[in-house]
């Protein structure tokens, strides 16, 4: 029904073999499915609820999925700060409304599913905190151990307290996130367990659902779809999905690309800016982002190409730029996000004062993870309650009336 190939070689695997990179080249896998035999219609789609499993001729999950009801987020018209920065089709997709409160959900539930289908016992992924919160949660809906690697005091409290709570193995290491992953991957390699980093082909499957939930909220298909950008695996996903979609004929052209990341852990920036064939690593990410203090996205390859093959565009921003984004989308909108999230949104406010794209367009952000995920980062920026005497006098005095 659907294979495995080698987005490099073009070698294939049979979608069975438990794979996570080439054995010829070692580059990335991407799920291929016979688009022109398959009958999908898009009236079929459209009477099922908005959500991941609308989409399932699409995905390569063929068991009952393990599912806690992922996907089918709000796509929000930013009226007020679109305004603020001359924009009248600004419009953010918030993810952090998911089970576990991030987009990973998506992935996870077809991911720990495929976990099933490949009768695999036990799952495995290294996370800057939201990836081992969604493992957590569907590893436990899924009744198998998860085991999570989190870089030591790196991961915002609330994605640590999910992992824990849903039953996770947690260990930290004295390290950063890619040196947790790698040492995830050898783990998996050797001992078995299923590895549901963005490398797993399936989990991005997933992902890409988020693309097509916006293309039919919005009734249409946006000029530009903007994500924060950490290991790369979301923008490539949603890029695979877009492309499904072409080649299926539902859709005639594909949204702008464009990938944010944060300044100081920026290597896809980089590359893109000095059009480099592959992204040279930051060995010392560094950003109030932890989510994307990611320094070798391991999906760099696939989104690369996303980025280039649509003319769209990858731009850094600042730890300030992100923080006052995420008090903008709190104060001016009603989102709550954490910092990674705000990036993109922030990234499309420098793009524009910058000239570098039209007011004119229509543009999707990702909006990626809760405000309750990461509660410390949002404390420091705001004033403490005021606390009083219970009594009304000063109640009025504490409000100034
Ligand atoms: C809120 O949890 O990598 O570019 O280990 O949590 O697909 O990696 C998280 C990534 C953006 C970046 N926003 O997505 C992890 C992890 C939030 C995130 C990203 C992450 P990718």
């Amino acid at each position: 029904m659907y294979h495995l190939e080698c987005v490099s070689c073009g070698t294939t695997f049979p979608a069975d073999e438990v794979i996570y990179t080439c054995k010829k080249c070692g580059h990335l896998l991407a799920v291929k499915y016979p688009l022109d035999t398959l009958t999908i219609k898009r009236a079929t789609w459209n009477k099922r609820p908005i959500s991941v499993w609308r989409y399932r001729e699409l995905l390569p999950v063929t068991i009952p999925p393990v599912t806690l009801q992922e996907g089918g987020t709000p796509l929000y018209h930013l009226e007020r700060l679109g305004k603020e920065m001359g924009l009248k089709h600004l419009y953010a997709k918030h993810e952090g409304m998911n089970p576990s409160g991030s987009f990973k959900d998506r992935g996870m539930t077809v991911g720990v599913s495929m976990a099933l289908q490949l009768k695999k016992k036990s799952v495995a992924c290294a996370s800057t905190g939201n990836t081992s919160a969604s493992l957590a949660v569907y590893a436990a809906k899924a009744g198998i151990p998860a085991v999570v690697l989190l870089p030591a005091g790196k991961v915002a409290v609330g994605k640590v307290a999910q992992a824990l709570m849903h039953g996770a193995k947690v260990i930290s290491i004295r390290g950063n996130f890619d040196r947790a992953l790698e040492m995830t991957h050898d783990l998996c390699l050797s001992h078995g367990l299923y590895l549901l980093n963005s490398i797993n082909p399936f989990r991005l499957e997933g992902q890409k659902t988020m693309g097509f939930e916006a293309l039919d909220q919005l009734g249409e298909v946006p000029d530009r779809f903007v994500l924060p950008v950490g290991n790369a695996g979301n923008i490539s996903a949603v890029h695979k999905g877009f492309m499904e979609l072409e080649e299926l004929g539902f859709i005639d052209r594909l949204p702008k690309m464009t990938g944010i990341q944060a300044a100081g852990s920026s290597p896809v920036v980089r590359a893109i800016r000095e059009n480099l064939a592959e992204v040279i690593p930051e060995k010392n990410p560094e950003t109030v982002a932890t989510a994307i203090r990611i320094g070798a996205p391991v999906n760099a390859e696939k989104a690369l190409t996303a980025i280039r093959k649509t003319g769209g565009i990858a731009e850094s921003v600042t730890d300030e730029e992100i923080l006052r984004m995420q008090r903008d989308l709190a104060r001016k909108e009603g989102i709550g996000v954490e910092p990674a999230s705000a990036a993109s949104v922030a990234g499309i406010r420098k793009l524009v004062e910058t000239g570098a794209i039209d007011r004119d367009e229509k543009i999707v952000c990702i909006v990626t993870g809760h405000l309750l995920k990461d509660p410390d980062t949002v404390i420091k920026q705001c004033e403490p309650p005021t606390e009083i005497d219970a009594d009304l006098p000063s109640l009025i005095s504490a409000l100034h009336l």
